[in-house]
């Protein structure tokens, strides 16, 4: 058996069973090799960074690594920026960068790079397998590196001729680490921080002031109940991280507000806390640094208490933490409901209630909708049952690979691609691979021709810039894209809605309809 077929046996046997590919030369041996071993299907995607986003999507919702293969160092270079968003999503991810052959690397051929460099600053784990008989073991070693906790990118590099080398053959996977258990006394001094610390008023609830914020594995629904039953005992409040991978929301879930991304408004939020309880959230810190504004969001004077780092129970954590001081209490669930389906103008904001109305139970959501998103968290709070899977790592680019991945991972579910403009255009090449897998997935384009976030960021900057020439770099006219022509190019059925009825209309057909569509959303400028 050759180091080809070897590995792909062992991502199989690992559990990997979607290799999400852009390949080339080296990793032919690779291609050759996947007719044999049908448990791993490969999925072609017309850009690297699309395979990248794609391999988040899966992991983020099958909960285990997708393989992604991407040719030499630039194909993983173009892959990176959706790997970073992975990185930051904590997701496992399986990442084999085919290489030259090993004897051919001195010799500087036109694509040699240096892989390696590239690739540490998104993986948590990178190995170069240097022998055909190694790469099934440094394969199951990626797996459990991919998986953590917490989970991560590993990078597995791949010689062509430890490819095409004989003498492998496939290794037994190795287990993953079980997720660590928060120390009891952690837990003990959470609880001393819900129940007001030191100089508590009596007359006040025992968790005014205490703000609980959840993130990571918080977001699903185990987490997201133990902290409703704490924050229904106690008065301590709950705020989710603001670009969560993957929140469990909807009707009968409990609700949750998440952190603003910009730092004004999180400031409010936070203002008044004493006790900031993180529960799978980093400190909360500003996006961008702006003049005169501070960089962390921790007000002065509160005290953080780290309930669990990455990589531990956090779910469990905060079920001990609920038994501790809200033995009795329920997890409060969102009440179903939805807004009226609006007419007149297409807008946000009327797009957000249609949204509202019409998600399907169970639908997963990738949300990259930027300032057209700014209606949906309360449009459809209480929507049925739904996950939303958002932009972890701040790289644009990632919402139609994100939901590429997770309609491969969750084919039973109607998936969700909300996305503007400007960010659909980095990958749009997804949609290609949404039509040639026949994948469930709507993706709305919030066609608003502008990079409307960023002349919102010029004055935030304090950047003076009146003229025509900045402007036009934050300006998607002159042409005005054609996203219906570019669906209907790369086989995905797409239509126009210029109206909030027209929205409505196409949106419930398109849901309605397995397989992929598109519906560019001509939004009105905001009144
Ligand atoms: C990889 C990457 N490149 C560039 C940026 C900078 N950037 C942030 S938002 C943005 C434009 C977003 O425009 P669009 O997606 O149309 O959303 P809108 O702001 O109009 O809602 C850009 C270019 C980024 N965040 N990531």
């Amino acid at each position: 058996m050759n180091g080809a077929q070897a590995l792909i046996r062992t991502l199989a046997g690992g559990g990997v069973d979607v290799c999400f590919s852009n390949p080339g030369t080296s990793e032919m041996h690779f291609v050759a090799s996947l007719d044999a071993v049908p448990q791993l299907r490969g999925v072609l995607c017309l850009f690297e960074g699309v395979a990248t986003g794609a391999a988040d999507g899966y992991g983020r919702m099958a909960g285990r690594p997708a393989a992604t293969l991407l040719h030499l160092g630039p194909g993983l270079a173009n892959g990176l920026a959706n790997l970073h968003n992975a990185r930051r999503a904590g997701t496992p991810l399986v990442n084999v960068v085919g290489d030259h052959a090993t004897y051919h690397k001195r010799f500087d051929a036109p694509l040699e790079s240096d892989i390696d460099s590239l690739a540490r600053p998104v993986s948590r784990w990178v190995r170069r397998s240097a022998r055909s008989a190694d790469v099934a073991g440094d394969a199951a070693e990626a797996v459990a590196a991919a998986l953590g906790p917490p989970g991560g990118v590993a990078t597995l590099i791949l010689p062509a001729d430890v490819s095409w080398s004989e003498g492998a053959e496939p290794a037994p996977p190795v287990p993953p680490r079980p997720p660590s258990l928060v120390p009891g006394a952690v837990i003990g001094d959470a609880a001393a921080a819900v129940r007001g610390g030191a100089g508590h008023a009596a007359a006040l609830p025992s968790g005014a002031g205490c703000v609980i914020l959840l993130g990571g594995d918080a977001l699903r629904r185990p987490g997201l109940e133990a902290a409703s039953r704490i924050a229904a005992a106690t008065g301590a409040r709950l705020l989710g991280e603001t670009f969560p991978a993957r929140l469990e929301r909807g009707a009968g879930l409990p609700g949750l507000e998440r952190l603003a991304y910009l730092a004004e408004f999180a400031q409010s939020q936070l203002a008044g806390t004493q006790r900031l309880i993180l529960a799978g959230a980093r400190t909360p810190v500003s996006f961008f640094a702006y003049p005169g504004l501070p960089s962390s969001l921790v007000p002065g004077g509160c005290q953080v208490h780290t309930l669990a780092q990455p990589g531990e129970d956090v779910c469990a954590a905060l079920a001990s933490l609920a038994e501790r001081v809200a033995p009795d209490a329920r997890p409060q669930p969102q009440a179903a409901q939805r807004p009226a389906l609006p007419g007149g103008e297409l807008t946000a904001e009327t797009a957000a209630a249609v949204i509202g109305a019409l998600l399907p139970e169970g639908a997963i959501v990738s949300d990259e909708a930027n300032t057209s998103g700014l209606w949906l968290p309360a449009a459809t709070a209480g929507a049925p049952p739904h996950d939303w899977l958002t932009l972890t790592g701040g790289a644009i680019g990632q919402g139609l690979p994100v939901a590429t991945g997770a309609a491969v991972a969750c084919p039973d579910r109607s998936v969700l691609a909300l996305d503007s403009d400007g960010s659909a255009m980095y990958t749009i090449s997804a949609l290609w691979t949404h039509a040639r897998e026949e994948l469930d997935v709507t993706t709305v384009i919030f066609s608003n021709r502008r990079y409307a976030i960023l002349e919102l960021e010029l004055q935030r900057v304090g950047a003076v810039a009146g003229g025509d020439a900045a402007r036009s770099l934050l300006d998607l006219s002159r042409p005005d894209l054609d996203f219906t022509a570019l669906a209907r190019g790369m086989g995905v059925p797409a239509a126009r809605a210029a109206s909030a009825g027209e929205f409505a209309d196409e949106l419930r057909r398109a849901l309605a309809e397995p397989g992929p569509h598109l519906i560019e959303a001509l939004l009105s400028p905001p009144g």
